[in-house]
């Protein structure tokens, strides 16, 4: 059992932005977003469905890769692209189900040692983080940094995510580490005045910095 890939040297996951809702996944699509995840953790039922459904509808419209979080058999019968899973979430989901019905899969790791669990699944990609202090969830673990995140990048089969306390001023460095996408939440700065210009700023950023990483000298990196 290998995932599906999600990226290509040409189109790496990039900036990943992570919403709790479609009105604000529409937003990021029309600004070029590529890569979304859709976290919700407020609402249940049928007003949840919904809000998953309107989602991938959208990503379907705007041919982007969609990660639902959390609902795999709900992100099963919607045919959504992919689906992002934590730890606690791999003792009750069923990964053999996700393989056959063709998404993706991300999982979340803190650690070496979540790590080792996740690998043997083959996931399309790993979240490592949190890479620098976060606001945006309570965590027990201890920042990666930069250093470990490029250990990995350059250890791990499979793109690496990378995730926590992300923002403008990190972004280059992450991606010269060799992060293939790059999850955000308040660094997105979504809601403020000038949203759409600083996720341009943004993406401008990933790119360029994506491209001089790819130009590096002696490249022993394998893009599956
Ligand atoms: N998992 C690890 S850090 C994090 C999640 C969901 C939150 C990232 O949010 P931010 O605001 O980009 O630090
Ligand atoms: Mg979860």
């Amino acid at each position: 059992m290998q995932f599906p890939s999600c990226q290509t040297p040409e189109q790496p996951l990039g900036l990943y932005p992570l919403v709790n809702r479609a009105e604000d996944a529409a937003l990021l699509f029309q600004n070029g977003i590529t890569t979304l995840q859709v976290r919700i953790k407020d609402l249940q039922g049928k007003a949840l469905r919904q809000e998953l459904a309107a989602t991938v509808r959208l990503a379907e419209t705007y041919n982007a890769r969609l990660f639902i979080n959390d609902y795999w058999q709900i992100a099963i019968e919607l045919g959504a692209y992919g689906v992002h899973l934590g730890q606690e979430d791999l003792h009750t989901a069923d990964a053999q189900s996700l393989f056959q019905a063709g998404l993706r899969l991300g999982v979340s790791t803190h650690n070496p040692s979540e790590i080792e669990t996740a690998l043997p699944l083959q996931p399309s990609y790993l979240a490592i983080g949190p890479i620098f202090g976060t606001q945006s969830k309570q965590l027990d673990y201890p920042a990666v940094g930069l250093d470990n995140l490029s250990h990995w990048n350059r250890s791990l089969p499979i793109p690496v995510v990378a995730i926590g306390g992300i923002g403008l001023e990190q972004l280059g460095a992450v991606v010269r580490a060799g992060a293939n996408g790059v999850a955000m939440i308040q660094g997105l700065q979504l809601h403020q005045a000038d949203g759409a210009e600083h996720l341009n700023t943004l993406q401008t950023r990933f790119a360029e910095n994506y491209q001089a990483w790819s130009k590096r000298p002696n490249d022993e990196t394998t893009f599956r």
